[in-house]
């Protein structure tokens, strides 16, 4: 059996392309959604447990103290029942909070979980339904681009959640094309819950992407050992090394991965090899970080406008509250 065909095969294929595609543009890179294999989920959720790591405490403390404001906002106007899909859901853990909101206002929930992730889907899934009781739960393993049908099966008053600043790993153009699907899918009035990290000082910002226990480097280079399994890659984890960068301009944080020496990397699965020399990068990937002007532009570009923000109290990460303008 070959390489390409260990794997599910729509899965390899979809590797494989994205992988000669980043290699064919300079500098090189990878799209973010590699990260996500399974050992990539988990490491990830290692992270979000990092001291430095100060996104997911924050949204947390925010939909702690505000997450019945949010569902009274996102129901405002209408008597009837919400339902709750939510993009990149992951393990969920957040989530639970504004389910528990939902379920103290009208009893029972309705959530549409949609994860490229089966494993975190199904870890969600299985504590969701060990504890809430009032929350039925459909997951939907799908990608970012593929969850507008599942949101918009879910009839009016969906409230579409979109957590974590899963929003900051995309550019601003791939951002509103993203954002003015769902508004398309959703009817005027609608609710979208964004989680959004705020631009701050780099001293803040480094860390939270090059901790010391070097879990976020293991969580980028993960992405070699994965086209290593899926692809029979030959990338030597010892030649590579995870760095950060705050981009000022882009103002973002990119996380990249150099080669160490010079070297070939073949892929035998796609036939190819690729020649990387001592200091030449991967970019794998960018964390935007954003002013309110910015993310503003993004929301009404894309059919949303802000009704109201939730900050934690040191002011690092906002939740905010858009509303699907009337067409
Ligand atoms: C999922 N995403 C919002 C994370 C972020 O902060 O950009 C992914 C991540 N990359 C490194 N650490 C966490």
């Amino acid at each position: 059996m070959n390489a390409l065909a260990s794997t599910h095969p729509s899965v390899a294929t979809a590797v494989a392309e994205a992988l000669t595609d980043g290699f064919s543009r300079r500098p090189r890179s990878l799209p973010p959604w590699l990260f996500y294999d399974d050992q990539g989920s988990e490491l990830f959720e290692q992270i979000t447990l990092l001291p430095e790591y100060y996104l997911t405490r924050a949204e947390r403390e925010i939909l702690e103290r505000h997450a019945d404001e949010i569902v009274a906002l996102a129901a405002e106007g209408s008597s009837r029942t919400l339902r709750v899909v939510e993009l990149g859901a992951g393990s969920a853990t957040k989530t639970q909070l504004v389910l528990r909101a939902v379920v103290r206002r009208q009893g029972r929930v309705l959530y549409v979980p949609i994860d490229v992730s089966e494993a975190a889907l199904t870890e969600a899934v299985e504590r969701l339904r060990r504890e809430e009781p009032g929350v039925e739960v459909q997951p939907v393993a799908s990608s970012h681009a593929d969850a507008f049908p599942a949101i918009r099966a879910l009839g009016p008053r969906r409230v579409v959640l979109f957590l974590g600043s899963s929003i900051g790993n995309f550019d601003d153009d791939d951002a509103i094309a993203l954002l003015s699907g769902i508004a398309r899918s959703v009817q005027p009035g609608a609710a979208l819950v964004l989680g959004a990290d705020r631009r701050k000082d780099p001293s803040v910002l480094l860390p939270a992407y090059d901790d010391a226990r070097g879990v976020t480097a293991a969580f980028n280079l993960n992405v070699l050992r994965r086209l290593n399994r899926e692809l029979g890659a030959d990338f030597d984890l010892d030649r590579w090394r995870h760095r950060a960068v705050w981009n000022d301009a882009g103002s973002r944080i990119e996380m990249h991965l150099e080669s160490t020496v010079g070297q070939w990397v073949r892929v035998p699965a796609i036939g190819r090899a690729w020649r990387f020399e001592r200091g030449e990068t991967i970019h794998t990937e960018s964390s935007h970080k954003y002013t309110r002007e910015r993310l503003d532009g993004i929301l009404e570009a894309s059919g949303f406008s802000r009704a109201r923000t939730f900050t934690d109290a040191a002011e690092l990460f906002d939740v905010v509250v858009a509303l699907r303008q009337a067409c």
